[in-house]
């Protein structure tokens, strides 16, 4: 997997105000043109399965990467590029020109939609934990792990479910910081933390691999919304994030969108019931 240096960012700088000296129809003409004399999209992912996955040999995979390279060759950009990177660091590196696009399930709420332009919705799911079996804390919810003095729960640096936990009165030092699904996995079996949160799906997809009896799933997590994500552009590439939303609903339309997600366990229904303006405005 290739990481990009400031060279290409530079390089990326020249190449729009060229293009833009070249009368481009706006900047943000500029920023697909760019991206096409680039031959890449820079993408931001977290290697967290389904949503993304990164194999030994560098491959990139995972419904979200997959859906984004479709996509992106429709426009003429021949491939991604992906950078691996902690939820919470997404939208920062993005602001900060590191990422062209997140493309890595970063689910849409408000705080995030009021940052970037993300596009329509692409993968839906709901929240989950992971125990140990027979649940014996009984935990259902968040605020089963806040009611427990005792307790802690895992989750990702800037995710959802942190913020999930600490909005339920789970206390700061109770909610641990987990820096991807592996060590989540081996501190819940060795008891370090009570519970680790993530979606069904990744949850599901850590527990299919690890082939241990003595973990169980909680799913879903009560009281948690089902989230979607879309790709998420820098405020200020909505001609490109709007190019992108032309693709994705052909795609959603012809079936195509369905035959890439679906086969990683995501409902291409469950997008396409919704929209970013419902996603961006719920509470
Ligand atoms: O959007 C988020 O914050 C969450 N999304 C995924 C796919 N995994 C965990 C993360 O917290």
């Amino acid at each position: 997997m290739k990481k990009l240096g400031i060279l290409a960012g530079v390089a990326g700088l020249a190449v729009s105000t060229m293009l833009l000296a070249s009368g481009a129809r706006s900047a943000d003409d500029a920023k697909l043109e760019q991206l096409k004399q680039q031959g890449f999209a820079r993408v931001a992912i977290a290697n967290e399965p389904p949503y993304t996955a990164v194999a030994a040999d560098g491959k990139v995979s995972g419904a979200a990467p997959d859906v984004a390279r479709e996509i992106f060759k429709r426009l003429g950009v021949n491939d991604i590029v992906a950078s691996i990177s902690e939820y919470g660091a997404m939208i920062p590196g993005l602001q900060a020109g590191r990422f062209d696009v997140v493309t890595a399930g970063l689910f849409m709420k408000p705080e995030r939609c009021a940052a970037v332009a993300y596009s329509e919705p692409v993968l839906c799911d709901a929240e989950a934990m992971l125990v140990k079996k027979g649940n014996p804390k009984g935990f259902k919810s968040y605020a089963d792990i806040a009611k427990d003095s005792s307790s802690t729960v895992g989750a990702p640096g800037g995710g959802t479910e942190e913020k999930l936990a600490l909005n339920a009165g789970v206390p700061r030092d109770r909610v641990i910081v987990v820096p991807d699904g592996q060590s989540g996995l081996k501190m819940v079996q060795d008891g370090r933390i009570d519970a680790y949160s993530l979606p069904v799906l990744s949850i599901n997809d850590l527990v299919k691999k690890a082939n241990d009896p003595n973990l169980e799933v909680i799913a879903p997590v009560q009281g948690a919304p089902v989230y979607c994500d879309g790709a998420a552009f820098k405020k200020g590439d909505e001609a490109l994030r709007d190019a992108y939303d032309v693709e994705l609903a052909k795609m959603k339309k012809s079936g195509e969108f369905a035959k890439i997600i679906e086969p990683y366990g995501f409902s291409a229904k469950a997008a396409m019931s919704t929209t970013r303006e419902k996603l961006c405005a719920a509470k």
